[in-house]
């Protein structure tokens, strides 16, 4: 998304959820769902390229194509050296990673040609001229794999890189690519580097809200207890129409709360639990050079309000966090209605306000991954919005049901293995704050399939660029996986 259409998209947009233009994402619905994150773009000075692929991989008889969307640093790049491929996610492709990251330390160090590819689907990368559910058949993760393959070898012909080591990179959705692109395509790439990859799918996550509970234990054991019990207050006066007026208010909703179903009010609590799952996984990342604003709220400024007795009760609190989050991506109103967001997500333009991403990751999740991060565990900190109002989505959004969805989710663990990945050189570096981990290799499954737990960091924290502040065991993580590429290269 080039850096107007993404202000205007933002600017004109009353949807709460906002797109964000980065790389490592997370955001959709699954990757958290969509972001209240304002991206103001970078990156400017590397000119996109087209490269031509096949709409369909997987039907010879089939010849249509299409462009899609790719950046090249050679700054770095060596006689020999190595090839570097970022593999793009769902959102649009991030230029900023074309001039900082980690992956491009160690390409200076290596001598490494660098290139990103955009995911079908996202971004610019338009296969075909909508986003109806027919044109979305052709969104999959093993349509973008065999896109990532035809891309390397088209490259390697074209470019003379045939006889280099490729080694692909990704972080988060595109680190379980990067993990499964080696997996597949073992010939076409020597190894991977697969930062914070759910590699298993699950229909239901409710994983993920514990890892959240923990992670603001962490910061003060008191916190999670607190954020219960504004949400379960706020469940409470849910109950007594006459409180809607009320919350109305409180939350600066863009229309007066009518909840005409369980959809609505699901929608509305999970949109103010996200303020907190937002901030949870991408706690202390260093995302500045993405453009993201808003990186300083972290964990402790959302505990520090929930423990601000001078703000009223838990509910006050929970109340100040949802404005405080508000004004920090100057959002005037919040827009919690179920029928505004399908009517959102429906739409199957290029132009419209799902495209930004959110209708194409919710349809990869309602036919290949699920992650649902519903409310269904008891140890965690909120309530209303259970594993059925998940599943609804699938079906509203894409006519799925929840037998297909089920049927998909076991099919995805079947082609890929799940955590059962037998192959060799990939590294699976992991966040312990970062709810992700819950699905991702934390362990060595084999000394080539090695595990890096980092203790205290977010989503990604060893993709971005090094700080001063960075924890010693983040730096130490960077090294390492520095070390096995150095190892890997040499095999
Ligand atoms: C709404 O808020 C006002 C002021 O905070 C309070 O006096 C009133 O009782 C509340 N109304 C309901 C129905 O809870
Ligand atoms: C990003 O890279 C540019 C150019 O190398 C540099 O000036 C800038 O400081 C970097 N930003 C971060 C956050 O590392
Ligand atoms: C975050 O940074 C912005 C801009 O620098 C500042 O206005 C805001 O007060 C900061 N918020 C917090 C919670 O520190
Ligand atoms: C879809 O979104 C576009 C751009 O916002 C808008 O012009 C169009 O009317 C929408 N289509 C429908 C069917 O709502
Ligand atoms: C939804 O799916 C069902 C079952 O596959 C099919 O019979 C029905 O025609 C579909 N409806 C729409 C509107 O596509
Ligand atoms: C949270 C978690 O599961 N962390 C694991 C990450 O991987 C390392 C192995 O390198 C394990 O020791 C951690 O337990």
């Amino acid at each position: 998304m080039a850096l107007a259409e993404c202000r205007a998209f933002l600017c004109n947009s009353t949807f709460f959820l906002l797109f964000l233009c980065v790389l490592c994402d997370g955001r959709f619905k699954g990757f958290r769902k969509f972001h209240q994150v304002k991206v103001l773009g970078r990156g400017a000075d590397f000119e996109e390229q087209w490269f031509t692929q096949k709409l369909d991989h997987f039907n010879g008889a089939d010849s249509r194509i299409w462009k899609q969307r790719y950046f090249v640093n050679d700054k770095f790049h060596q006689a020999g050296g190595p090839v570097f491929l970022m593999i793009g996610g769902e959102g649009p492709a991030n230029a900023a990673w074309m001039e900082n990251g980690t992956w491009l330390i160690y390409a200076q160090k290596l001598g490494a040609l660098c290139l990103m590819l955009e995911h079908r689907f996202y971004g610019k990368s338009h296969p075909t001229v909508d986003l109806s559910t027919d044109s979305l058949r052709f969104l999959s993760s093993r349509q973008a794999l065999a896109d990532l393959a035809h891309f390397r070898t088209v490259m390697a012909e074209s470019q003379g890189l045939a006889q280099r080591m490729w080694v692909a990179f990704g972080g988060s959705y595109p680190g379980s690519l990067a993990a499964w692109f080696r997996l597949k395509y073992p010939h076409l790439v020597h190894a991977s580097v697969a930062t914070s990859a759910p590699v298993h799918a699950a229909v239901n996550f409710p994983e993920y809200l514990e890892v959240v509970w923990r992670s603001l234990a962490s910061e003060n054991a008191e916190c999670p207890l607190l954020v219960k019990k504004a949400s379960d207050t706020l469940l409470e006066r849910l109950k007594d129409p006459e409180a809607w007026d009320n919350i109305t208010k409180d939350f600066r909703l863009c229309s007066k709360l009518q909840l005409p179903s369980d959809m609505d009010s699901a929608y509305l609590l999970e949109t103010l639990a996200g303020n907190f799952m937002d901030v949870v996984q991408y706690n202390q990342d260093n995302r500045e050079f993405e453009g993201v604003v808003g990186t300083n709220i972290t964990i402790k400024v959302l505990c520090g309000v929930m423990a601000d007795a001078s703000l009223g009760g838990p509910y006050e609190r929970y109340v100040a966090v949802a404005r405080l989050m508000m004004d920090t991506f100057s959002m005037k109103c919040l827009d919690t209605g179920y029928d505004n967001y399908l009517r959102d997500m429906t739409n199957t333009s290029w132009d419209g306000p799902g495209a930004g991403g959110g209708r194409q990751w919710v349809y990869q999740t309602c036919t290949e991954f699920g992650f649902y991060q519903s409310t269904d565990s008891p140890n965690q900190p909120f309530g209303g919005f259970p594993l059925p109002y998940h599943v609804k989505q699938c079906a509203d959004l894409y006519n799925v049901s929840a037998e297909t969805l089920a049927e998909a989710v076991a099919q995805t663990n079947e082609y890929y293995g799940g955590y059962n990945i037998h192959t060799t050189r990939i590294v699976f570096p992991n966040g312990s704050i970062d709810p992700w981990h819950a699905l991702g290799i934390t362990r060595d499954v084999t000394p080539d399939l090695p595990a890096v737990f980092i203790k205290g960091t977010a989503h990604c924290a060893n993709m971005y660029p090094a700080r001063s502040q960075d924890l010693p065991q983040l730096t130490m993580a960077r090294d390492y996986v520095f070390i096995l590429l150095q190892r890997w290269l040499k095999q």
